[in-house]
Order: structure tokens, then sequence, then C-alpha cells
């Protein structure tokens, strides 16, 4: 793979790899240029050929990711994610793994989105995006993405070609990754036919290839996955659940489907993201299910945010955006 021209590093980006400091970059934050956007689009587009929808991430590197920073939610908000990435400039993690949702509802998603997707071309091998359900223009038409990028490029024609651009990247984001410590890690849950992981693997790449499927049965089964991996949501209840829609018209899945998915896959827990929890984080089943969420913004209130570390040996930890143990988790 030819290297990612500096040239097409925006600026802050350039500045914050050479030198970590959030305070510092701040003022050399400028939007990429169209340019810039299509060489990042075309350097992502190689780099996602590496993978499918389903990530074993010790097939990509057998040893970088033995050192793991799993993140949440980041929503737009920047600052979180610059406070997140520095542990990895630091040395003291060697991949990270982000859960989706990069954009709409915080004030940064523009600058959000692009810092994530650049790091993951500089560090193909170690920096790896899964899609989240904000990772959707339909969403961010709503949510603030959308508007966001307006401001940016009032020319329409330049927003049409931006926005088909974003477009381009989440549908070739992976849905799913396994760790080496046998986490399942997913933007939300667990799809209500409780599949194989292979599933995943099915799901075409780019997405939007599922409505060339000509099988019926198939192409509704793989598009339930694709929808469902980044909405449905764990409910703690003793009654199965699984027929109950949510909210927002997906689905909620119980501790004991939970238990059925990850015997059926031969995998240990879930980590996801997606709710907004209180308090960022939570243990939804005990040593089955963990929430994590990376954002401290949230709709206008300040809250804990965190990310879990995992390292091949010994226990898994929580910890803050700073990267301070706030608990050990058995791992
Ligand atoms: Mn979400």
């Amino acid at each position: 793979m030819r290297p990612f021209e500096r040239r097409y590093i925006p600026k802050f980006i350039q500045s914050f790899v050479e030198n970590t400091s959030v305070y510092i970059i701040m003022k050399d934050i400028s939007p990429f240029t169209l340019h810039q956007l299509a060489q990042i689009w075309m350097k992502y587009q190689e780099v996602s050929r590496k993978f499918s929808n389903l990530v074993f991430l010790d097939k990509i590197n057998s040893d970088n990711f033995n050192n793991l920073l799993i993140v949440g939610d980041t929503h737009g908000d920047l600052n979180s994610t610059l406070r997140i990435v520095k542990p990895f400039f630091d040395g003291k993690v060697d991949s990270i793994l982000f859960l989706g949702d990069y954009v709409d509802r915080g004030e940064q998603s523009y600058l959000n989105f692009f810092f994530l997707v650049c790091l993951s071309i500089l560090w193909p091998e170690r920096i790896i995006l899964l899609r989240g359900n904000h990772e959707d223009l339909e969403l961010n038409l709503v949510f603030g993405f959308y508007k966001e990028l307006q401001n940016y490029f009032p020319i329409n024609r330049e927003f049409q070609a931006v926005l088909a651009l974003v477009n381009a990247i989440y549908n070739l984001m992976p849905l799913v990754a396994i760790t080496p410590k046998h986490s399942v890690c997913m933007h939300a849950g667990i799809p209500k036919s409780i599949p194989p992981l292979q599933l995943f693997e099915q799901i075409p790449k780019p997405h939007i290839g599922y409505l060339k499927i000509s099988d019926k049965k198939l192409k509704k089964e793989l598009f339930n996955a694709f929808i469902q991996v980044r909405w449905n949501d764990p409910i703690i209840t003793s009654l199965k659940m699984k027929d109950e829609v949510s909210y927002h018209g997906h689905f909620y899945y119980t501790l004991e489907e939970v238990k059925q998915f990850l015997e059926l896959n031969n995998q240990k827990r879930i980590i996801k993201s997606h709710e907004d929890i209180r308090g960022g984080y939570q243990e939804v089943f005990s040593d089955v299910l963990y929430h994590v969420f990376s954002s401290e913004p949230y709709f206008g209130q300040i809250k804990k945010a965190y990310t879990i570390h995992e390292e091949k040996i010994g226990d898994i930890t929580l910890r803050d955006l700073d990267f301070n143990i706030e608990l050990k988790i058995k791992g």
C-alpha cells in the first residue's frame, strides 16, 4: 500500500501526531479541503478492503490487539476523542477499537469523524472504527451532522459531494470485532435471530450491496442483522422479551439470549455502547454484557465517560478518559 501522503493530512492532525497536547493543536484546527477529503476517501477504500464486517482483531495483527483500548460513542466531541487517543500516542496502548457513533449531538462531528478516519488510515493495523447507528445520513439530517456539514460547505454542489463521500465511508465500516480475549464488540447488540457470527461476514461491503441479493429470505435476514446490531438494546428482566419492540422500533435482548449467543459463538462477553447510560459505564449482565460510553457532554450536560482496556494477561480495566484506572473487570 502506498503511504498516505503528508500533504493530504490536515494540519491539525499532523500537529496532534507530533505533539499530543490537546491545547496546542486547537489553534491549528482548520476544515479539510474537498481535495483532502477525496484523498481520505480513496485511502479509506484501500484500507477497508482488508476486512469484512466481522473483524477478528488478532487476524489483522497477532500482536497489536493484545493491548487494546475499546471506546464507546464519542458523538461529535473532539475533546473527548483527543483525550482518549493520547495513551496510544504515549505508547500505553498498542491499538484502539471504536464502537461507532462519531457524529451528531456534539458540536464537532465533522472534525471528530475525519480525525478518526485519518487515524484509521494512518494506522490500519491498530485503529479500527465500527459503524454505529448514527453513521447514517437519515439520522444525521435530524441530529446535527448534516447541518454542520452544510455550514462547512455552503455551496450545494460541494455539500452533495461531501455527503456522498461520507456515506460511502459509512458503508465500508465493519460491524463487529472479536478481541483476543474473546469479547464480541459491536455498537448496540445482538440481532433478534441470535445468529452465528458468520452471518455478519455475509453482509455485503459496501453495505448497500445487500439490495442486489436475489434470495429474499437471505436479503431480509442480512438487512435485519445490519440494522439490529447497531440498534438493539439489552433489557434487564427474567421474562423472554425478544419479541418486544423497543421505543425506536428495534428489539430488546435478555440475559438468556446473550448467554445463548455467546455459547453458540464460543465467545466470553459482549462489549457495547449506544445507550446514554448515566455515569458512562454499566455491567448490564454480570460477567457477560458491558456497556461503555465515551463522550463527556451529552444532551447539554457533562457526565462521566469511560473506555475499556483489554490486555492479554490479567483483568480487563475500566479507564477514565485520562487513562486512570477506575475499576477492574474480571477478564
Ligand atoms: Mn448509538
